[in-house]
């Protein structure tokens, strides 16, 4: 029988955010984050991310007013806050060996520049990390998952403002410090290219609070400020603890061209060029010239205060994670062709592909496309922190949910991982199935589109039991996760 032997210290795990799952939206001290202020839209597609995630001052203001979480999806998220103990056990039960997460920015400093920490909120996560330790499984600490004190929006303009840097410096500092002795690997901002497709939900801008600017370049002048704090963190790592590891994490879009029409391929060359800017730049430590280039084009200037480039360039991240959910095509032209957007990005419709139920085209293939990509570009070991499938799970009469939908595009993601892992010459840490149980979904704010290995109870609109249920593919990853380091090839083969 042929194997696919790995190595040992190989991270099998689960993704989850704060925002996403914990509930206790205002508990314990936790301040109102910019997540609280999002909420469930039926009357809008879910896949027009833009109009669902992007929210005006007088929608703020109305956020604001309500202290009720009914109708705010990710103020009760799926109340991991108070059930907590128990998912870790249902999820250590799968044999995982990391849980990648984030830290609600809000818990810990619930105005954000607050000048003390709240102590509920560290003491929260100590407790996490210290359920976690029990049962050997490694933390993957997010530090900003879309989560950011709302405070930080009103008072200054979010990361516009230079001195969020500071405010997220000193949050990144404190937990570091206090949960140093059981977390080792720290990713500084999720999907650190998303402030560009979804200001708001990704980094607090509202852009009616920037009239008379131009909002684009508001963005990219946020982006810098997110850079500089991301490596203030792997700086602060590197100095006080030498064994820390601080990773850069990336929306990883692997686009191709429609055709073999030079132009389409152009076309794509220079989307992932768009693609690349982020990681180049945490992963290399300088803005690429065809970045700067293309600034210059808009008219768009960045910024740079004294030092900023010494500390790019000084403080690179130690590993590449990203998300992929999907590949996309593109086209120089694509009138009459059929748009699609996954994981917020539009292109056009891959006729080799199918599509998840909210047309997220699916292509294991493009995993292993992108791993060899990112692996030949940095030359940094890789972890995939984030891959799954969203769809519309079904709990039957007798409490199972048979998504061999999603066991079928585990096992084919995960055989094109493996195959890679063992053939391309690649360094890869670790794999994360998104999610752990159900959660919120982060673009469209629905508990219908369900990522969980275990189903909870719980509709768009906020009821339910909150019961939790393993769905098959729970099982089919304990099956897959008992082979340790040698994992027969045929488990790969098998159709569910
Ligand atoms: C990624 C986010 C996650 C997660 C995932 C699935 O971009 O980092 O938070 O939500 O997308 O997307 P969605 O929940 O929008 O379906």
């Amino acid at each position: 029988m042929e194997y696919y032997q790995i190595n040992q210290k190989f991270l099998w795990g689960v993704a989850t955010a704060a925002n996403q799952v914990e509930g206790g939206w205002n508990e314990d001290g936790k301040g109102m984050s910019i997540a609280d202020c999002l909420r469930y839209r039926p009357q809008i597609d879910s896949n027009d991310y833009k109009s669902v995630n992007t929210i005006n001052s007088a929608e703020i203001k109305s956020a604001l007013a309500d202290k009720s979480s009914k109708g705010w999806a990710k103020r009760h998220g799926v109340d991991f806050y108070h059930n907590y103990h128990e998912d870790i056990k249902r999820l250590a039960d799968t044999g995982i060996s990391a849980y990648r997460f984030s830290i609600s920015w809000a818990r810990i400093f619930p105005n954000g520049d607050d000048l003390e920490p709240n102590q509920a909120g560290l003491d929260y996560y100590l407790d996490l990390v210290k359920e976690l330790a029990k049962y050997n499984i490694t933390p993957i600490m997010t530090l900003s998952h879309y989560e950011m004190p709302l405070n930080l929006v009103l008072k200054y303009d979010s990361w516009y403002d230079r001195k969020i840097v500071e405010y997220f410096e000193r949050f990144a500092k404190t937990v570091i410090d206090y949960l140093h002795d059981y977390v080792k690997y720290w990713i500084p901002i999720n999907e650190i290219d998303s402030i560009i497709r979804h200001p708001f939900s990704s980094a607090g801008l509202i852009e009616d609070r920037f009239l008379g600017k131009n909002f684009e370049s508001v963005i990219y002048q946020a982006m810098h400020h997110q850079f500089i704090a991301a490596a203030g963190v792997v700086k602060y790592c590197h100095d006080t603890y030498p064994e820390m590891k601080v990773g850069c994490m990336v929306t990883r879009t692997t686009v191709y061209p429609y055709n073999s029409d030079p132009l389409n391929v152009l076309k794509a060359t220079k989307m992932m060029r768009d693609v690349y800017a982020f990681s180049d730049i945490q992963a290399r430590g300088v803005y690429p010239t065809y970045l700067i280039k293309k600034l210059q084009k808009k008219n768009i200037h960045i910024e740079l205060q004294p030092g900023d480039k010494e500390l790019l360039k000084e403080n690179t991240a130690d590993f590449v994670a990203f998300s992929y959910y999907s590949s996309v095509c593109t086209a120089y032209d694509t009138k009459g062709l059929k748009v699609t957007k996954a994981n917020r990005t539009v292109g056009v419709y891959n006729k080799y592909l199918s599509e998840s139920e909210w047309g997220w085209q699916i292509d294991p293939v493009g995993l292993r496309i992108s791993l060899i990509d990112l692996y030949d570009r940095y030359q940094k070991p890789l972890f995939i922190v984030e891959n799954g499938l969203g769809a519309k799970d079904e709990l039957t009469d007798d409490d199972h949910i048979h998504d061999d939908y999603r066991v079928e595009y585990l096992r084919e993601h995960i055989k094109e991982m493996l195959i890679s892992l063992t053939q391309d010459g690649i360094e890869l840490m670790g794999y994360c199935i998104w999610g752990t149980t159900d959660m919120v979904s982060a673009s469209s704010n629905q508990m219908s589109k369900r990522y969980g290995l275990i189903y909870v109870d719980l509709d768009d609109n906020g009821n339910g039991t909150y019961n939790r249920y393993k769905k098959d593919s729970y099982y089919w990853y304990q099956k897959l996760l008992r082979y340790g380091n040698k994992i027969p090839e045929s488990f790969l083969e098998e159709k569910s």
